[in-house]
């Protein structure tokens, strides 16, 4: 059955790893009887962590989708890991949820994740309610972690329950918006509906208030009733706290037992009631600036926000339908590609369950299975529409590594598996870098790099090692030098013969002609590696045949490709070709190639050459306790302080550090701050290396080269 867009919720489960976001959407499936047994972490039998090595982990890599029935509502739920490593699975589940819910773990209250995540939804503007889970630990401590909400996400975190018995005995929850107590049987279900006692009547009615003000203060109408009556009816109510949710003017607060299976259907109540359905959401961004309402009579635009490779199968496509309706059997067209796709099949999922479905209207997701070339980020269209939903935005790489296959033939194999993933993984790119001559993986984080190679090992049967990953330096020279070559060669018949006379310099924006010399033909080159190239043909009286330009220039690109110090680009030279000889016979393109090689190799040696490191701008975000730890660790890695201070409950730190000593840097600011800390970064320069690193690298590659 196909459901209105009025009656569809979109919700992402969200939090820090461990809180029971995959637990509490096995109660959400039970309870709404999609599934007729409960499974669980610890048996490996859940909805959402259904692959092998979520199984054999303990917990969510993937995001998962699935689907409930609720009162009028199809509750779509994604699920989602925790971990910041797996944060591509977390936005791209974002971009297509209208409400995300955020759980906490009622024993240890805010965490980092919790945080961390917190941003990814304030970042998309997502209306959200928060779950207080695991109310049945005997460490449970509801008041606290309501507290570090407030604190932590600000005062619009507005409790509608709370628990009467947390901990072990728990079974019983105040609700204070609909105003009764709900007490749940041993293995939790339906619970029964009882009047508050007198002796929490006073708190509940504290609650209930503080909801019906936060009701009135986002609607006029609402007010000017709120303040004539001084309350609002059930209707009003509702209406009020659905505008303040969907503006994210309130974050209500729920409890819940995932293991006991105790409160997930009051908020599914609550969701169906008054979360906001994909038309209550703000039209959605296309590139180009024009917005596209959710409306099912339109014509159709899907996008795709996942893409998996499951086996036998092949690409299973998720997307979210923001436009119009879809049946099997309908032609789309793919405004990236310019292709024309057609969906044959269409279903809902439950975790690895598929079930086919004849139509989804706008704003419902749903899975496509075999359509021919669309990934992630991809929108398709009703033939004749252009439309392109805004694409996900993923996130810089924090981390790379270098990779390998034990032995040299199973390269393509390893190749192909890598692509595979980071087809479906747009957090993970892989870089056959030519000049480093390696592989080099980057992705979030190490726990992310590790997850890719257990894939790699256990799923594709391939062996890959991780190996530190060289560095991308660069050459250039420091002071100007003058210098001449001449190739002769006499092998039998015809001879070779070429000189040419060059100066090199050290180049700059707005370098001035050299004064001493007649430029005839000037070319500036872009380097596809960064910097520049000048070109200065300053031949007079027909020395050299301006028909060996390109042939001199090409001898100097040449060894501009692997440097004479360490083997890697230069950039940044001027290079003005003043004087040669050339003979009537013997000279060639290739004569006048090798000279200028051979001359622009000892010019460049004579002017004071030097090598440039990568460098990047870090971001680091970490709690006080660990501030003095990660600035000391930062010192032992040649870091330059841009600056810190306090930002929220964070202190960040910015500071520039050469890639050279960030080999690892994801995992040794986990170990050193237990988590709580986190990092981004961004090329942004290259910088000249300290003369004991420079003789160090030059000494190591001419080493390598004897060796080669
Ligand atoms: N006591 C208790 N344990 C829970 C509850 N919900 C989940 N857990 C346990 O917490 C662990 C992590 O749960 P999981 O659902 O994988 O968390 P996720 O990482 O947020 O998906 C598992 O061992 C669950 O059995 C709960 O409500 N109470
Ligand atoms: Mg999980």
């Amino acid at each position: 059955m196909s459901y209105t867009t009025e009656n569809l919720r979109n919700v992402v489960l969200l939090g820090h790893s461990g809180c029971g976001k995959t637990t509490f959407a096995e109660t959400m499936l039970f309870e709404s009887k999609a599934t007729s047994r409960r499974g669980s972490i610890e048996e490996k039998n859940t909805i959402s962590d259904f692959t092998n090595i979520e199984m054999e982990r303990g917990n969510s890599i993937f995001s998962t989708l699935m689907n409930v029935k609720w009162k009028d509502s199809k509750i779509n739920i994604i699920d989602t890991p925790g971990f910041d490593d797996f944060v591509g699975e977390i936005i791209s589940s974002l971009k297509v949820a209208d409400t995300g819910v955020m759980l906490l773990n009622a024993k240890s209250g805010v965490e980092v994740g919790s945080e961390i995540i917190w941003e990814h939804i304030n970042k998309f503007s997502t209306p959200a309610i928060i779950v207080v889970n695991k109310i049945d630990d005997v460490k449970s401590d509801y008041e606290t972690t309501l507290e570090q909400a407030k604190n932590r996400f600000g005062n619009k975190v507005l409790p509608v329950q709370y628990p009467i018995n947390e901990g072990a005995g728990f079974n019983t929850i105040v609700d204070a918006l609909r105003m009764t107590m709900y007490v749940f049987p041993e293995d939790g279900g339906k619970p029964q509906k009882m009047d508050i006692p007198e002796s929490e009547i006073n708190r509940a009615q504290e609650m209930h208030n503080a909801l019906v003000e936060a009701a009135a203060e986002n609607d006029e109408g609402l007010m000017e009733k709120f303040f004539d009556e001084g309350s609002l009816n059930e209707t009003e109510l509702t209406e009020g706290l659905r505008i303040a949710l969907a503006k994210q003017e309130i974050f209500p607060v729920f409890c819940c037992s995932a293991t006991r299976n105790m409160g997930s259907g009051r908020i599914m109540g609550f969701i169906n009631d008054i979360c906001p359905s994909p038309a209550d959401r703000p039209a959605a961004n296309l590139v180009g600036g024009d917005k596209l309402v959710c409306n099912a009579g339109a014509d159709t635009t899907l996008f795709i926000y996942k893409t998996l490779s499951e086996p036998r199968i092949g690409n299973v496509t998720y997307f979210k339908v923001y436009s119009g309706c879809i049946k099997p059997g309908d032609e789309l067209f793919n405004a990236d590609t310019r292709n024309s796709e057609r969906i044959s099949q269409l279903y809902v999922a439950n975790g690895k369950n598929r079930e086919t479905i004849n139509q989804l209207c706008a704003g419902d997701i749903g899975v496509t299975l075999k359509i021919k070339e669309a990934k992630t980020n991809q929108t398709l269209n009703t033939k004749g529409k252009d439309r392109k939903i805004v694409p996900i935005e993923f996130p810089n790489s924090r981390i790379r590594v270098a990779v390998n296959p034990p032995s040299k033939q199973d390269m393509e194999k390893l190749m192909k598996a890598l692509y595979q993933i980071s087809e479906e993984d747009p957090t993970l790119i892989v870089d056959q870098n030519v000049a480093l001559k390696q592989t080099i993986l980057h992705g979030q984080g190490q726990l992310h790099l590790d997850i890719t190679k257990y894939r790699i090992e256990k799923v594709n049967n391939i062996e890959m090692e991780f190996e530190r990953p060289r560095i991308s330096y660069r050459e250039t020279i420091t002071r100007p030098a003058n210098d001449s070559y001449r190739h002769k060669k006499q092998s039998g018949g015809s001879g070779q013969f070429a000189e040419v006379h060059m100066r090199v310099e050290p180049w700059y924006e707005g370098i001035p002609d050299p004064s001493d010399l007649t430029v005839r033909k000037r070319e500036i080159d872009d380097l596809p590696w960064g910097g520049k190239f000048e070109f200065l043909w300053c031949i007079v009286g027909g020395s050299i045949d301006a028909k060996y330009i390109n042939a001199i220039k090409k001898g100097v690109l040449q060894k501009m490709e692997e440097g004479p110090l360490t083997g890697s680009y230069c950039q940044n030279i001027r290079v003005s070709v003043y004087d040669g000889k050339m003979h009537p016979v013997d000279s060639n393109d290739m004569a006048f190639m090798l000279a200028s090689s051979a001359v622009f190799k000892s010019a460049f040696q004579n002017s004071a050459p030097q090598i440039l490191e990568p460098i990047y701008e870090l971001e680091i975000l970490c709690s006080d306790d660990v501030m003095g730890d990660v600035m000391g660790d930062l010192q032992t890695r040649r870091a330059m302080i841009l600056g810190m201070g306090a930002e929220g409950h964070y202190q960040k730190i910015n500071a520039k550090v050469p890639l050279k000593e960030l080999y690892r840097y994801s995992s040794t600011l986990r170990s050193l701050t237990q988590g709580r800390a986190k990092f981004n970064r961004a090329f942004a320069e290259y910088m000249a290396v300290t003369p004991d690193i420079q003789n160090e690298l030059s000494r190591t590659h001419q080493m390598s080269m004897q060796e080669a």
